[in-house]
């Protein structure tokens, strides 16, 4: 109980900060963290969330916001050069950097493209995701979103990259086969030593399995068949014109 009341009172500070009554287009991630930031958004009056649409990043957002009665938001029909303002989603780790491992809820993908739709992207995560190199707390491995076909070799990939076990998520009970993602994907969890958020001296990227999230994020999403991976690095969103990968503020 003190986790799920953690990431409450997390979620209510997040919107509290973030939410500002003018705002007209909001993302809303995935997982049972955001179920709280849905819950916030609820208690706020009507006259104000009537005004707003909201983009989900997977099925079970969109349930979440229809539960909630909140207008659908659809991303692809924004028009081009417009951003939604916010954007409100969980993690499964968060270094110091605000660097994140998603995908825990295998809704990595949908979730990068709202995340860096938004002009100002919210985590809310409870304190067990704080953590000082990602790899360290979140010990399931990164998730990497491949098309079926390409699972076999983005496996070897993996190895040669320094992975440290690499496999494909399966099912939950009930579902037979492999982890179906609502893109119609495979989620492959591949873990790596703890990721840098620098290099030491005279080091390479990379050498002997150790990565920093940037180089490995970038070496991730270059291999054939991978859609996606749950890394979101580089800058946060108020230091690049567009929307960025990593979180603004990060709410535990
Ligand atoms: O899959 C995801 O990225 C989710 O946001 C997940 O990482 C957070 O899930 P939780 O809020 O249930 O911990």
């Amino acid at each position: 109980a003190r986790i799920e009341e953690s990431k409450r009172l997390a979620a209510s500070q997040a919107v509290q900060d973030h939410l500002l009554p003018t705002y007209t287009h909001i993302g809303i991630g995935s997982g049972s963290t955001v179920v709280y930031v849905v819950d916030a958004i609820a208690s706020l009056p009507r006259s104000v969330t009537s005004q707003m649409a909201f983009y989900p990043t997977g099925d079970q957002s969109r349930d979440l916001i229809k539960a909630a009665g909140f207008r659908l938001g659809y991303i692809e029909d924004l028009p081009r050069g417009q951003m939604l303002d916010v954007c409100f989603d969980g993690a499964d780790e968060v270094d110091p950097a605000l660097n994140l491992i998603k995908g825990g809820g295998a809704c990595l993908l949908q979730e990068k493209i709202v995340a860096t739709a938004a002009r100002k992207f919210v985590c809310v995560a409870d304190f067990r995701k704080i953590s000082k190199n990602l790899g360290t707390e979140w010990k399931q491995g990164i998730p990497v979103e491949v098309f079926p076909m390409a699972v076999p070799r983005v496996l070897d990939e993996l190895k040669r990259l320094g992975s440290t076990g690499a496999k494909i998520r399966p099912g939950t009970p009930g579902k037979a086969g492999a982890c179906v993602t609502d893109n119609g994907l495979r989620i492959v969890d591949a873990a790596f030593k703890p990721l840098l958020t620098q290099l030491p001296e005279g080091k390479k990227d990379g050498e002997e399995g150790v990565w920093t999230v940037d180089g490995l994020a970038r070496r991730l999403i270059e291999i054939p068949g991978v859609a996606e991976h749950g890394l979101f690095y580089g800058k946060s969103g108020l230091e690049v014109e567009s929307g960025a990968q990593k979180p603004v503020a990060a709410y535990f």
